[in-house]
């Protein structure tokens, strides 16, 4: 019996380990976004990243949310790479070379310009 009973806790502490995938929600201030292709490219970049899932943009509110695991990744690199996309993040400009990169519509303005 003394045997199983370990065999029980061994299972235990590696199905806790296995679980413990851990994850806050994260909201980031995206308010250079003007339209659906900015909110596919930040989408589709974030969910690149490891340790970001299911990463949503909300044109309304100009914000992008996610859940991130701490443990893999933290919110500067998050905001970096939202800058190398293109898109202020918080208090994170824009890389340069990728906003000028991007599609007219995508620039500041641009959806009034169309
Ligand atoms: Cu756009």
């Amino acid at each position: 019996m003394k045997v199983n009973l370990n065999i029980v806790r061994l299972t235990l502490i590696l199905f806790f380990i296995g679980c413990n995938s851990n994850k806050e929600d994260l909201s980031i201030n995206t308010p250079s976004i003007q339209c659906g292709m900015c909110q596919k490219t930040i989408e589709m970049g974030l969910s690149k990243l490891a340790g970001v899932t299911n990463p949503k943009v909300d044109l309304k509110t100009k914000t992008t949310s996610m859940s991130y695991n701490p443990d893999k990744i933290n919110i500067n690199s998050i905001e970096q790479k939202i800058s190398d996309l293109g898109y202020q993040a918080n208090q994170v400009k824009a890389n340069e070379a990728a906003y000028a990169d991007l599609p007219a519509c995508c620039k500041i303005g641009g959806m009034d310009k169309m």
